[in-house]
C-alpha cells in the first residue's frame, strides 16, 4: 500500500521505520546509511520535540559539513546526492518555546525523537 504523500510512479516502499530517542545530552556521530539493498530509495526522517543540530556531509568523510536546525515537525529527505552521505547530530538543544501546556509536551520537552523511514529491499 501507498502513502499519501509519496507518488506512487516512484515506487517507493516504506518497509521498515527505526524510532531514534535522543536525550538532552546525548547524540549521534558521523555515519551512513548503506545497509539497505536499494540506495536510490530515500530515507525520509520525521522529528519530534526537542531541536537538533543536524550536520549533512558528502560522500567522503573529508567534506566540510553543513550544519542545520532541525525542529519538531521538520521532514528530512535523503534522496539522490545525498543519499549516501555523512550525516550526524551532535547536539540537541532544549528549546523554551515548545513547551505548551499538557502531558505531551512536559514529556516531549526533556527528549528528541526521530522516525527514521526506509526502504530496505530492492
Ligand atoms: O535523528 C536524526 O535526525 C538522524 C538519524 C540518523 O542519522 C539515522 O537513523 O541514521
Amino acid at each position: 500500500m501507498g502513502h499519501p504523500w509519496i507518488p506512487p510512479q516512484l515506487g517507493y516502499k516504506a518497509e521498515a521505520a527505526i524510532v531514534n530517542y535522543y536525550s538532552l545530552d546525548s547524540s549521534i556521530g558521523g555515519h551512513t546509511d548503506h545497509s539497505e539493498k536499494n540506495h536510490d530509495a530515500p530515507l525520509i526522517s520525521v522529528s519530534f520535540g526537542q531541536t537538533a543540530i543536524f550536520l549533512l556531509g558528502g560522500i567522503e568523510k573529508n567534506v566540510v559539513p553543513t550544519p542545520m536546525f532541525i525542529h519538531s515537525g521538520d521532514i528530512v529527505i535523503m534522496s539522490g546526492p545525498t543519499r549516501l552521505c555523512y550525516h550526524a547530530v551532535p547536539k540537541i538543544i532544549p528549546n523554551a518555546e515548545f513547551a505548551v501546556d499538557g502531558r505531551w509536551s512536559t514529556i516531549m520537552s526533556k527528549m528528541r525523537l526521530n522516525l527514521n523511514v526506509r526502504q530496505v529491499n530492492l
